[in-house]
């Protein structure tokens, strides 16, 4: 090859890839999501990323029922796509959080904007008579409460009526097992008339998200965090002085927070990055990243773990962002692990 041939060789090489390139970013605009953390307030109106797409309108049941009664707000999803998980240029982020990838989520589902109540949890049992997995001793007697250190200790005298420290009916309920929070959406189910369920992994980070490219710690900076979430904190260390992990600020609560206490997401959730952790639909695969369908994904299998997200009042806030995932088997029950509603179509 002369090198006048190879001159227009790499010319007509260049030239396709710029188109390609062009076809990529004027088709696809999802196709260039941030690769750093934004430093933008939850509650910050213009925090909308032009690189996510939420734009159709959305179609869930939002009149008043029975759920509605009882303060469960369900808020509906915009139809979108957004990118889930974290890049591998994400220094904080753990394998079973990569490789990010595009996920669709269809019309039709809202998730409540609060987690579950005490309260409302209360009316369940008090309506139906149920017993909790820690009540019954499911694999063991009771569940978690703290000893005077601090530390997380399981005993048969706690559960969610008594997690080791006060709540009142509008706190998150916890001590609440997979299994327990299943049982809670099938009487919802019943009861309200619509069909209620735990949110898929996908559906709750599309919610956390908002919209937002952001990619850890709730989309504000470290030293911010007590502002969008109740998690380790001045308050709790000063209940213990050995408190080794990091903490942030003082968001007042050593412990759960009433739900709604602080500001919520561009889409109106509340707390789902801190004050208890949350159970989600899926069986827990730690790499199903690396196999996500890309519409509606929900991971299923075999496998007694189920996943939990966003962090909880112990959560130091350099573990806390909106793409930390972790699994838990189906019946465990802690005082840092609670659960939040989806409302979704019948057949789903
Ligand atoms: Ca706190
Ligand atoms: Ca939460």
């Amino acid at each position: 090859m002369t090198n006048h041939s190879a001159r227009i060789l790499w010319g007509i090489l260049g030239l396709a890839v710029i188109a390609a390139l062009t076809v990529l970013l004027v088709v696809r605009p999802w196709s260039a999501p941030a690769l750093v953390a934004q430093s933008v307030r939850a509650d910050d109106p213009g925090a909308s990323a032009p690189a996510m797409l939420a734009t159709a309108a959305v179609s869930v049941d939002a009149r008043p029922g029975f759920a509605e009664s009882l303060g469960i707000r369900i808020i509906a999803l915009p139809e979108g796509d957004f990118w889930m998980g974290s890049p591998f240029t994400e220094p904080k982020a753990m394998p079973s959080e990569q490789p990010e990838h595009r996920v669709h989520i269809s019309a039709g589902r809202g998730l409540s904007a609060h987690e579950v109540t005490v309260g409302q949890f209360r009316r369940f049992v008090t309506e139906t008579g149920y017993q909790t997995d820690a009540e019954r001793g499911m694999d063991v007697s009771g569940g978690v409460g703290l000893d005077d250190l601090g530390q997380f200790v399981l005993a048969p005298q706690y559960n969610w009526q008594n997690p080791g420290f006060a709540q009142t009916d509008d706190h998150p309920v916890v001590n609440v097992s997979w299994n327990d929070a299943e049982e809670f959406c099938r009487w919802l189910t019943r009861t309200d008339g619509r069909t209620y369920r735990l949110p898929t992994e996908a559906e709750w980070e599309y919610a956390c998200r908002a919209g937002r490219a952001t990619l850890a710690v709730a989309g504000v900076d470290v030293d911010q965090l007590d502002q969008v979430g109740n998690l380790a904190d001045e308050s709790l260390r000063q209940k213990f002085s050995n408190w080794a992990n990091p903490v942030a600020g003082n968001d007042a609560y050593a412990f759960t927070a009433p739900v709604g206490r602080f500001f919520g997401n561009p889409w109106g959730f509340h707390d789902q990055i801190g004050n208890v952790w949350e159970w989600c639909l899926d069986t827990f695969i730690i790499d199903f990243y690396t196999q996500s369908p890309e519409v509606d994904p929900v991971a299923k299998g075999p496998g007694p773990g189920r996943p939990i997200r966003g962090g909880g009042w112990e959560t130091p806030p350099t573990k806390c962002s909106t793409t930390i995932r972790s699994g838990s088997a189906r019946t465990l029950r802690t005082n840092n692990l609670g659960f939040r509603v989806a409302r979704v179509p019948a057949e789903l």
